[in-house]
């Protein structure tokens, strides 16, 4: 860290970098001079992308500045550090949050504005890193932000994805995939850092041998090696610190072999250049249904390799021992999809730097905490024996022993066999395989669910044996949001009309919303808060007729229900509402229905059936609404394709109901919940995920609840759930079911939704028709209360008063306090 530089380090200690406020006339001066020097671009040639590159290298700096002053006072006070490990990130656009966070949006406006350019259209024109699949990525990205404004020391580590999640367009109501080019246009926010490499190897085979001492010493002989290469994006934090993520780019070992001394032999070295690359070409879209690809095993040793040695590396670069990494690195699993990191650290340790077994497993087991996010069967990670003993022979064996070692300590405690059996690592059922959620567990000091309920499930029902055992090795760290990009960047107009009654403090301390609460009942404040709510929706209107062609009247009751397409989550549950409602209008039984505009949006997994053939079922129905003459000013349904962290920003300040409708039980926590809710949407919802601490919060009489709890869930399935039986007793209902294969929907093709309609009365295993009937009661209610202005904006007021708990601010805090062990450091900033 410490340059030898004795002058360099004069200037850094110095003032001489510069203040950090910074006036207009400032960026000005520096966005020209990154237009001419940093791009050679004059303004009469310059792009609207060479003027939106000039303007991130100009914030870039700043960030910069903040990074490594930063940098310098952890490296100063040797303080302990978070390692994040995540498969995936979804940072959205940098841009937007950096001048929040560097609180130069306004003098940045006015600059640009000087020289006859617009803000909005270079945020507009960013292409966000697209380099996850959803709740989990994006709550990764959270995360980092809190971490650098709270000034926990700490690293985000991940892949680097030349492709990330496909764009999403629609074929004639279908989804169709396009590849992202995310870096197409470059990326200005990225350093590359090619001193900072490490090999990995993969394959071939292990000796058993023995050093000179006659101890015992593994070499392992791989039979392929790739190189991953840092590239670092930083992090700001608001009016602090700054982080950096890390993301690992994978390369040949050397570019060419120059040995090949014939065609053959050349053309075998550019493929194996092409096959090392590969590694990190495209991130698998997959969300919740992890397929056993060996690409995707590689994509997860890979990053977890490079980021272990980048640790250790850190680590001993500050003089200090290995065995004492546990009391300087907490190291975060996001998921199971890095629990490839034990049986890694203990190789590291135990093979290449000499540590005994013991040590090794202690030094490992006290650094590694595991987040478990989901309860899905299909989601809990295994990886077959043989795959894995193919493409890591040496971490095979290692997992054996860890095993070995394990279930020899469940012996000693009386364990039966069957016990044993349930916790083992391997799972001896039909093919062998490795369960990356045990290993995480038993790899780990900590293990925590993200919501309460989640927590609890995970103790009583997929980790319970585990939970038996080591009571305090469980807790919950409910998720949260960073509320400054969804709230203070993406609804700029109510960040200001709080601010001006509460002042600025909510942006680091979320909770001093509640100050808010008693301006519910005063009515100039209510009607500012509608308008400022009814411009957002004029807003969002705007873009969907851009994007769509459908044409949406603001004051309609916007209903929206973004997140990935998933069967639990019951998008299609909505479905059966919309079309008991159209059906009710064409019946002439419609004088309840508040006119309603339907909006959509998420990504299916591409190979995922149900959810593709869900989403289409949406698009037919919004095809019929829309051009159905008698319902036009009553219903309108709209899917916005392509929903990513860009137009989640957009949609939850627009949205007036948050549709949080998943099963009872399956929805670990849910954060798109949070930010409907502090953008001040009302949530319809089940108890489910987190959304029973957000009705706990907000209070009952401010959220509308439907449908069964967890337990009568698992009741009702114990007793033999039978969906036709609703159907029988139900008329609308039937209705409603029939109407999916009657023909109306796409033009008399009565076969294209009958995996749909028969998967419902069939077997229908997240319980639609169960909760039917309640859920359409409990929108009757709100379609009532709609009607009410006064009455929906205090709710919506008291919704957003009550948020307090939900900042990711929170959540580090409790991650740091009660997993980390972790004193946040607040660096100095020079003004
Ligand atoms: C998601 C869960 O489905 C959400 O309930 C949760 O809020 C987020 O994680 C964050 O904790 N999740 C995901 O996006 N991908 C997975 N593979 C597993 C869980």
């Amino acid at each position: 860290m410490k340059t030898q530089n004795k002058k360099i380090e004069s200037y850094f200690s110095h003032e001489s970098l510069g203040g950090i406020e910074l006036s207009k006339e400032e960026i000005k001066t520096a966005f020209l001079e990154k237009l001419f020097y940093g791009i050679g671009r004059i303004p009469s040639v310059a792009t609207t992308n060479d003027f939106y590159t000039a303007l991130a290298l100009t914030v870039r700096d700043q960030v910069f500045k903040r990074y490594v002053r930063s940098l310098e006072e952890y490296a100063e006070l040797d303080s302990r550090g978070i390692a994040y490990l995540s498969a995936e990130y979804l940072p959205g656009p940098h841009l937007g949050n950096n001048l929040l966070n560097l609180e130069i949006t306004e003098e940045t406006r006015e600059a640009l504005a000087e020289l006859d350019i617009d803000l909005e259209a270079l945020l507009e024109q960013e292409v966000e890193p697209g380099l996850g699949n959803g709740g989990l990525g994006r709550l990764a990205s959270c995360y980092l932000d809190s971490m650098a404004t709270l000034g926990i020391p700490s690293i985000g580590y991940g892949i680097r994805y030349e492709f990330g999640i496909f764009n999403q367009t629609l074929k004639e109501g279908w989804q169709a995939e396009v590849t992202d080019k995310w870096l197409h246009y470059g990326n200005p926010w990225e350093v590359v850092r090619p001193e900072i490499a490490f090999e990995v190897r993969f394959g071939g085979r292990t000796e058993h041998g023995k050093n000179e001492d006659g101890t015992l010493k593994v070499t392992w002989t791989p039979d392929s090696e790739v190189k991953g290469t840092a590239y670092d994006t930083p992090i700001l934090g608001y009016n602090s610190n700054g982080i950096v993520m890390r993301l690992w780019k994978a390369e040949a070992i050397d570019s060419f072999d120059f040995s090949a001394y014939n065609m053959g032999d050349y053309y075998r070295a550019v493929e194996k250049k092409m096959r090392s690359e590969n590694i990190t070409k495209v991130l698998y879209p997959n969300d919740e249904n992890l397929s056993g690809k060996e690409l995707r095993l590689k994509q997860q040793y890979f990053f977890v390799c490079c980021s272990l040695q980048d640790i250790i590396r850190l680590h001993l670069m500050q003089g200090r021992k290995l065995n004492t990494l546990s009391e300087k690195f907490s190291i975060q699993l996001n998921d199971t999809h890095p629990s490839i990191a034990v049986p890694e650290l203990m190789r590291l340790l135990v093979d290449e730097h000499d540590m005994e077994w013991e040590e090794a497993w202690h030094v490992t087991r006290h650094t590694f905490a595991y987040t478990n996010h989901t309860l899905l069967p299909e989601a809990l990670e295994k990886w077959s024996v043989h795959l894995l003993g193919r493409l890591l022979p040496r971490h095979m064996e290692i997992i054996y022993e860890i095993n070995r070692r394990f279930l020899n300590e469940l012996r000693e405690k009386h364990y039966t066999g069957e016990q044993i059996a349930r916790m083992s690592i391997i799972d001896e059922r039909g093919e062998q395989s490795v369960r990356m959620a045990h290993l995480a567990t038993v790899g780990s000091f900590k293990v925590n669910g993200v919501s309460r309920l989640h927590s609890r499930l995970l103790k009583s029902q997929v980790l319970n044996d585990f939970a038996d055992l080591w009571p305090s090795q469980f807790t919950n760290i409910t998720n949260g949001v960073a509320h400054r990009r969804f709230l203070a960047v993406s609804n700029p107009g109510l960040a200001e009309l709080i601010s001006e009654k509460i002042g600025k403090q909510w942006l680091t301390d979320l909770p001093q919303l509640k100050g808010l609460e008693k301006y519910a009942d005063d009515v100039d404040f209510r009607e500012r808060w509608m308008q400022v709510k009814l411009q957002n929706k004029i807003g969002l209107a705007r873009h969907i007729k851009e994007r769509t062609g459908v044409e949406l009247d603001p004051s309609m009751l916007f209903d929206v229900h973004v997140k990935r397409i998933h069967e639990y989550k019951r998008q299609h549950l909505k479905v059966l509402h919309i079309l008991s409602l159209y059906l009710r209008l064409k019946n002439g039984k419609g004088e309840g229905i508040s006119p309603t505009a339907f909006i959509f949006g998420g990504k299916a997994a591409p190979g995922y059936f149900m959810a593709k053939r869900i989403i289409k079922l949406i698009t037919s129905v919004a095809e019929l609404v829309n051009n159905d003459k008698e319902v036009q000013d009553r219903l309108k349904v709209v899917f916005l394709p392509n929903f990513s962290v860009k137009q989640a920003q957009r949609v939850y300040p627009a949205a007036d109901l948050s549709e949080q409708i998943s099963m009872a039980g399956k929805e670990a926590s849910g954060t798109g919940n949070m930010k409907f809710a502090l953008n001040g949407a009302l949530t319809i919802g089940t108890l489910d995920g987190a959304n029973v601490e957000i009705r706990e919060e907000v209070g009952e009489e401010n959220f509308f609840l439907f449908g069964l709890n967890t337990e009568e869930v698992q009741t009702k399935k114990a007793s033999g759930y039978h969906p036709y039986r609703i159907y029988d007793r139900n008329e609308e209902l039937q209705e409603v079911i029939d109407f999916l294969i009657s023909g109306e929907l796409e033009n008399g093709n009565t076969e294209i939704f009958r995996p749909v309609h028969d998967n419902l009365l069939q077997q229908d295993p997240y319980l639609l028709l169960e909760d039917y009937q309640s859920y359409i009661e409990k929108m009757e209610e709100i379609h009532e209360v709609w009607r009410s202005p006064v009455k929906w904006a205090k709710m919506s007021i008291l919704n957003v008063a009550r948020m307090g708990k939900f900042s990711s601010d929170r959540s580090i805090h409790e991650y740091a306090e009660e997993i980390w062990k972790v004193e946040p450091v607040k660096v100095q900033l020079s003004k």
